[in-house]
Parts: structure tokens; C-alpha cells; sequence
């Protein structure tokens, strides 16, 4: 909105630009999440307080004290980033309102099932909780698909010229990264801080390419594909990034409130449609390779399971309970694991100048 009035109608130049705005998207909502953090944790004990909180079967001891901590704190993470992309975005960009479009829905999704969880101890029905995030995947795979000067082309990094023509099967595709990411960030979501950091991590990534590739001369240089006006996705990742930091600051070790489904679903899912937009599919899951290999391990761990009988490949799956019933402290489980993403994160990058 400040982009209309202080550049469109006042002329101010500063306000063109997007590493400026995207700045100020960043500490926007960071403020915001920091001074409303206190305030949603204090309505979010009083609601779940009397329910007497939610423990999972197979948790480690170390997870039953954590039972009257307070969850659905992703509504935290989801008002900070609507609040500063509404201010800071470029309100005409068709890419900025898809985005929030996905935050929002993957948020409501996530939220009712935390919100049954707690009133009831079982949330949503596994089918209302799939088949709701394949409609409304579906919905925004169909908008892309459709909106002038889409490439239905899969792009491999590493090569200059490999790309794949899905043509409409682009559609289920993106289908298959929008819910897949969603659900790889909720499995994630079982550590205090372990989900947010690689999508801090992960935030600042596609900042970058969203900024390149939304960038005519930077996107030919580098042989990524231009895809205009991407590049407004960079202050929409921004007012993501200071959200999570804001998050970070209560979900850190011991942890004061857990993002929930409303969090961990929208980021994962919101993840997933900015991959998409920027043509880095493949990039994604080296990004997030944190989020790829704990999916990995509840699916190899069932199968295996399945195979042998009721033998377990993990003591534990995810992959962080594995380590944790290993005597590994949580916050040193954490701590590596955001390491590891920062580092894939890096690998990534670097497909931009190795091609
Ligand atoms: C998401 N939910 C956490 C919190 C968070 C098929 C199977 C692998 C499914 C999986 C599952 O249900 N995962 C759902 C994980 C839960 O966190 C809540 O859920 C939200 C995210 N969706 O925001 O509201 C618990 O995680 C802990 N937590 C923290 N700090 C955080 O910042 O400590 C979460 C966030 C919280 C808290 O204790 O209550 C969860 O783990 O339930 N199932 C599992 O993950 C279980 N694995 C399992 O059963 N494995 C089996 C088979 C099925 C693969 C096996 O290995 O044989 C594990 N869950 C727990 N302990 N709690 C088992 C061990």
C-alpha cells in the first residue's frame, strides 16, 4: 500500500524499490510479532488451558512437561506477515495476493485442526484435513497455470538449458509441491525452534531468487528464467523472515507457544507456491532438505515397519525424535539441524553461479 501512495502519488523514489521495501517488511513484522507474542500466548493458555493440553502416543518423557504449552501460535506468524505485506507489497501484483492467498487458506486449514485438537483431543478427519489442502492446491495450481506467460517448464539446476515440458500434468505437479511442502513442515514441527529455522533459512533462499529471477538483466547473466514481477515475492519472504525471527524469539528452547498446523501447514505451503512461481522446484527440496529428510524417515520407518513385521528402522520417527531418544539434547538436535540448512541452503545458491 505505501508502495501506491508514497511512489504512485507522492513520487518518492525510495519507495520503487524493492531491497528497500523488503527491509522494511522485514522489521514491520518483526515488530509486530514481537509486541503481539506476549499478548497471543497469554489468550492462547487461557483457551487451551482448561483443556488440559495434548500429548501425542510413543512422546518422550522430555515431551509430556511440554503438554500446557500453547499451540496455534502460527496465528502469530500468519496476522505479522499479512499486516507487512499489506503495507510494504505492491498491492497490483498477481503473485503477492496468490501467496497470502496460500498462507491464509493453508492457515485456516491448520487452525481448525488445532482448534478440534484441543477442544476435542482428535482434530480434523485425515480425509477433510487432505482433501480441503488438495482443493484449495488445486485452486492456486489452476490460477498459476492459467495466468498469462506461465512456463510449464521444469527447470534442472546445475544445467543452463535442461527443463522438462510437463504441459498440463504441470497442474498436478504443482498440486504435488504445494501439499507435499505443507506436510513436510508439519511433520518437522516437533522440536522447539526446528520447523522455523529452516524456514528462516529457507525464507531468505528464495528471497534471493525471487529477487533474481523477477530481475530482467540478473535473471538473463545468471540463465535463470525471468519471470516478471516474481520479484515482489522478495519483501512478501522478508515480512515472512522477521515473522519467524519474531517467532523464534518465544518458540526457542524452552519453548513459550508451538507454531501449530495454522503455522507449520501455511509455511510449508507457502513455501512450496514461491518455489513454484520462481521455477526452483528442484532447489526446494536441497533448501529444505531438512524438511525432505524428516519426511523420508516416517516414510522409510512405516515402510519398514510394514515389511519386517513391527521392526523399527528409527527408534523413533520423524528423524529429531530418533536423536532425542538417543539422549541428544533437544536444543543440540535443533541447533544442528538449522546448521545443516543453513549449508543446503548455500549448495543451492550456489546453482545460480554453477550452470
Ligand atoms: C506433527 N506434532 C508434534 C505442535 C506443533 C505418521 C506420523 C509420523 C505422524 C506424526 C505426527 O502426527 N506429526 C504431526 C507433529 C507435536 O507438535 C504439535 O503439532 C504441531 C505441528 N503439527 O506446532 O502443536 C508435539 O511436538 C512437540 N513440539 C515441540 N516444540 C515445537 O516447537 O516440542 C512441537 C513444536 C508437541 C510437542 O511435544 O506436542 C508431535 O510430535 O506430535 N507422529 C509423530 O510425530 C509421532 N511419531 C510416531 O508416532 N512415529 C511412529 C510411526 C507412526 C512413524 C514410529 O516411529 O514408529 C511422534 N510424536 C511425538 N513423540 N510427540 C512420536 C514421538
Amino acid at each position: 500500500m505505501l508502495y501506491h501512495i508514497f511512489y504512485q502519488l507522492l513520487d518518492i523514489n525510495l519507495f520503487k524499490y524493492i531491497t528497500f521495501r523488503a527491509f522494511y517488511a522485514l522489521i514491520t513484522s518483526f515488530l509486530i510479532s514481537l509486541i503481539l507474542g506476549p499478548y497471543i500466548i497469554r489468550r492462547l493458555k487461557v483457551f487451551q488451558y482448561k483443556k488440559g493440553g495434548y500429548v501425542r502416543q510413543y512422546t518422550p518423557d522430555t515431551h509430556v512437561a511440554k503438554k500446557h504449552t500453547p499451540t496455534m501460535g502460527g496465528i502469530l506468524i500468519v496476522l505479522s506477515v499479512v499486516i507487512s505485506s499489506l503495507l510494504w507489497c505492491r498491492l497490483d501484483n498477481f503473485y503477492v495476493w496468490i501467496t497470502l492467498f496460500v498462507l491464509i487458506s493453508f492457515s485456516v486449514i491448520g487452525g481448525l485442526d488445532d482448534y478440534i485438537k484441543i477442544k476435542h483431543k482428535t482434530g480434523l478427519s485425515t480425509k477433510t484435513k487432505f482433501f480441503s489442502q488438495i482443493f484449495v492446491a488445486s485452486l492456486v495450481s489452476v490460477l498459476l497455470y492459467k495466468y498469462p506467460g506461465f512456463d510449464p517448464h521444469l527447470y534442472v539446476p546445475f544445467f543452463k538449458s535442461l527443463q522438462f515440458d510437463l504441459g498440463f500434468f504441470y497442474i498436478l505437479f504443482m498440486v504435488f509441491i504445494i501439499v507435499g511442502t505443507s506436510n513436510a513442515v508439519n511433520l518437522t514441527d516437533g522440536l522447539d525452534g526446528l520447523a522455523i529455522g529452516p524456514t528462516l533459512v529457507s525464507a531468505i533462499a528464495f528471497s534471493i531468487f525471487a529477487y533474481i529471477s523477477g530481475h530482467a538483466v540478473l535473471s538473463s547473466y545468471l540463465h535463470v528464467p525471468h519471470i516478471s514481477g516474481s520479484g515482489e515475492l522478495t519483501v512478501f519472504l522478508m515480512a515472512l523472515l522477521g515473522a519467524g525471527l519474531g517467532f523464534l524469539w518465544f518458540n526457542s528452547f524452552p519453548a513459550e507457544m508451538f507454531m501449530g498446523d495454522a503455522g507449520a501447514l501455511s509455511i510449508g505451503a507457502v513455501l512450496g507456491t514461491v518455489a513454484i512461481i520462481t521455477k526452483q522446484e528442484i532447489v526446494l527440496a536441497v533448501v529444505g532438505g531438512i524438511f525432505v529428510v524428516e519426511t523420508m524417515s516416517v516414510i522409510l520407518q512405516v515402510g519398514y515397519f510394514k515389511l519386517t513385521g513391527g521392526k523399527r528402522l528409527f527408534k523413533r520417527a520423524p528423524l529429531h525424535h530418533h536423536f532425542e531418544l538417543k539422549g541428544m539434547p533437544e536444543p543440540k538436535i535443533v541447533v544442528r539441524m538449522w546448521i545443516i540448512s543453513i549449508i543446503l541452503a548455500i549448495i543451492a545458491l550456489s546453482t545460480l553461479k554453477i550452470r
